[in-house]
């Protein structure tokens, strides 16, 4: 049994099949985790959900495009979206199974044994494993819940519904909305710990008052950081125990996979 994990698949549905060909994965024996954002950009987004889907021993953390897939499910409307590839996985007949299944897709996965978590995007440096357990059920509860729908309006369109006032107040969602940014977008951060949005790329041009997330993690004496969302990074940081396996496959790079057991990566190009 091996755990291997894979990085932003983003609609490359042909590159998926040839690296699980690659790795030589078994669903019956080994344990496939992804980082999220298996959707969108890449023509074959419902391919590659329904292929996931389908898979018993397999999981991904939800990423932020996993999160608009939900936001437009539930009627709100986002200035990005790729029309095509939205309403090709919105009418599919499996639709709703999809949503039910992503809606309980886990925000982090925390490996207490094999010492790793996995996210889509980061964490903050002071997270301890025990807050990032204790904020990753506090989203997984209210997207879980049946007021999902009015948590995503507070969290893209910051419209609150009193409803959601009855699971938390204002102050407790506000912190449940700015977790939620870091698990699924954070790249770098500035004073305190305000999300940038705007720079994407390697760390050694960045502008002074960026600092990248995995700066001075505390978790890393003990765990190792799996994640994706940062294809500019590729898998170049050569920082320990820092993973970053989304190598940019739907911006015409590749898709990357890395075997747990020996620390192996393998890769499949576009095209
Ligand atoms: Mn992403």
């Amino acid at each position: 049994m091996s755990i291997y994990f894979i990085g932003d698949v983003h609609g490359c549905y042909n590159e998926l099949c040839r690296l699980l060909d690659i790795i030589n994965y078994d669903d019956n024996n080994d344990q496939l985790l992804l980082t999220g954002d298996l959707i969108f950009r890449g023509a074959k987004s419902l391919e590659v959900l329904k292929l996931i889907y389908k898979l018993k021993n397999t999981n991904i953390v939800l990423g932020n495009h996993e999160l608009n897939l939900l936001a437009l499910y539930n009627g709100i409307s986002l200035k990005y979206n790729d029309l095509v590839i939205t309403n090709n996985i919105l009418h599919s007949s499996e639709i709703e199974e999809l949503i039910s299944w992503l809606k309980f897709r886990p925000i982090s996965i925390v490996n207490k044994t094999k010492k790793f978590i996995v996210v889509h995007a980061g964490i903050l440096p002071f997270w301890s494993i025990k807050k990032i357990i204790k904020y990753t059920k506090e989203i997984e509860f209210i997207l879980r819940s049946s007021y999902h729908k009015y948590f995503l309006y507070f969290l893209f369109k910051n419209s609150l519904n009193n409803k959601l006032l009855e699971l938390f107040t204002l102050h407790k969602l506000e912190y449940i909305r700015f977790n939620t940014n870091v698990f699924t977008r954070i790249r770098y951060y500035y004073n305190y710990y305000q999300l940038d949005n705007k720079y994407l790329g390697f760390p050694i041009n960045k502008p002074t008052h960026l600092i990248p997330w995995f700066n001075k993690v505390q978790i890393l004496n003990k765990y190792s950081i799996i994640f994706g969302h940062w294809s500019t990074l590729s898998n170049n940081l050569a920082l320990s125990k820092i993973y970053n396996i989304d190598t940019g496959c739907c911006w015409g790079r590749k898709l990357t996979a890395l075997c747990w057991d020996n620390k192996k990566y393998y890769y499949v190009n576009k095209g």
